[in-house]
Formats: C-alpha cells, sequence, structure tokens
C-alpha cells in the first residue's frame, strides 16, 4: 500500500506518516453515525485507511456531486453510503462516480427500514449500487466487502480478511452455552 501513503510535514523537521483514505465512509445525517460506526471500526480491524464525511442528496446536493465527482482523483476505490427514509444517497452517488458504491439501508422509526431499503436496493437498470442489510449488519458487511473488492489489488488486505474469517469461525466454535437449571 506504499502508494497510498501520504506525508505530512508537521513542523519544518518533523514529518507524519498518514495513510491516504481507500474508502469513503459517507452518511445522510450525523444521526446515521451510530449505526455507521460499525462500518468505520470494520475497517481499523482490517487497516484500511478510510475517512468520514456526512453529506446528504438532498440537503447538500452540491457538496454531494461534488465529493463522488472526485472521489477516484483522490484516491478512493470504494464508497460506503449510508441513508434512512427516502434513500437516495448512494443512487446519487453511484450516478457521479464509476467506484463501487455499497448502501448501508439505516433502521427508520416509521417503516423499520424497509422505506430505505426499498429506497437504496430498487436502482433501475444501469446504475448500480450493492446493497446490503438494513442497520448495524449491513454496516459490518460493507466494510466486509469493501475489503473484499480492495483485497483483489492489495494482497495484505486480503490476508487480514482471511484472518477476520478464521477468527470469527474459530470464536463460533469455541462458544458454549450455560443451560439454566430448571426446576
Ligand atoms: C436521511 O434521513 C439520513 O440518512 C437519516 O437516516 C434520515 C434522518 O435524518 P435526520 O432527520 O436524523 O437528520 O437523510
Amino acid at each position: 500500500m506504499l502508494q497510498h501513503i501520504l506525508w505530512v510535514q508537521k513542523t519544518r523537521t518533523e514529518v507524519m506518516v498518514v495513510a491516504k483514505p481507500l474508502v469513503g465512509i459517507l452518511m445522510g445525517s450525523k444521526s446515521d453515525w451510530e449505526t455507521m460506526k460499525h462500518a468505520a471500526q470494520t475497517l481499523k480491524e482490517l487497516g484500511i485507511p478510510y475517512e468520514v464525511r456526512v453529506l446528504s442528496a438532498h440537503r447538500t446536493p452540491d457538496q454531494t456531486l461534488e465529493y463522488a465527482a472526485t472521489a477516484e482523483e483522490r484516491g478512493l476505490e470504494v464508497i460506503i453510503a449510508a441513508a434512512g427514509g427516502a434513500a437516495h444517497l448512494a443512487g446519487v452517488v453511484a450516478a457521479k462516480t464509476l467506484l463501487p458504491v455499497l448502501g448501508v439501508p439505516m433502521q427508520t422509526q416509521s417503516l423499520g427500514g424497509l422505506d430505505s431499503l426499498l429506497s437504496m436496493v430498487q436502482m433501475p437498470a444501469g446504475v448500480p449500487v450493492g446493497t446490503l442489510a438494513i442497520g448495524r449488519a449491513g454496516a459490518v458487511n460493507a466494510a466486509l466487502f469493501a475489503a473484499a473488492i480492495l483485497g483483489n489489488k492489495y494482497p495484505e488486505i486480503r490476508e487480514r480478511l482471511r484472518a477476520y474469517r478464521k477468527a470469527q469461525t474459530e470464536a463460533v466454535l469455541q462458544a458454549t452455552i450455560e443451560e439454566e437449571t430448571a426446576q
């Protein structure tokens, strides 16, 4: 991942090494962070550099389009977009970039997230959004899907994903159930 390392000059003598983000996590509202922090946490566990932005397709349309249109030239390789309700953010972003866009439908109070899911998943043919599950599962899986995409190019990410799966398998096999003694 050497080509994704940025050197940032802190002072005249001090230089800080910062990884350039490969994944952009977008969300329509700050209120989505409670769910999307699980995507960020998973990327962190896999050592994948990411950036996080709150951008809304209807509240900040110009900035959203600008973000999507410049994502590739800024070095991003995957975008994860989360939104709830009439969740058009992922589709709008996908319309302005050729990068893979993964959508995470947010759970909603009114319709439980089915509104978000259907708005996101039902993209007409021509501009795809890879839509994941509603809520936390979708957030985690979007990060894992991003890792799988990046793993095709970066062997170290593929190996970290392999180790993640192995640890997950071992955790299931080691699980024990304490049965309550029935009276
Ligand atoms: C969407 O509207 C956001 O993605 C969020 O899930 C939902 C509600 O936003 P807030 O009213 O909480 O800002 O745009």
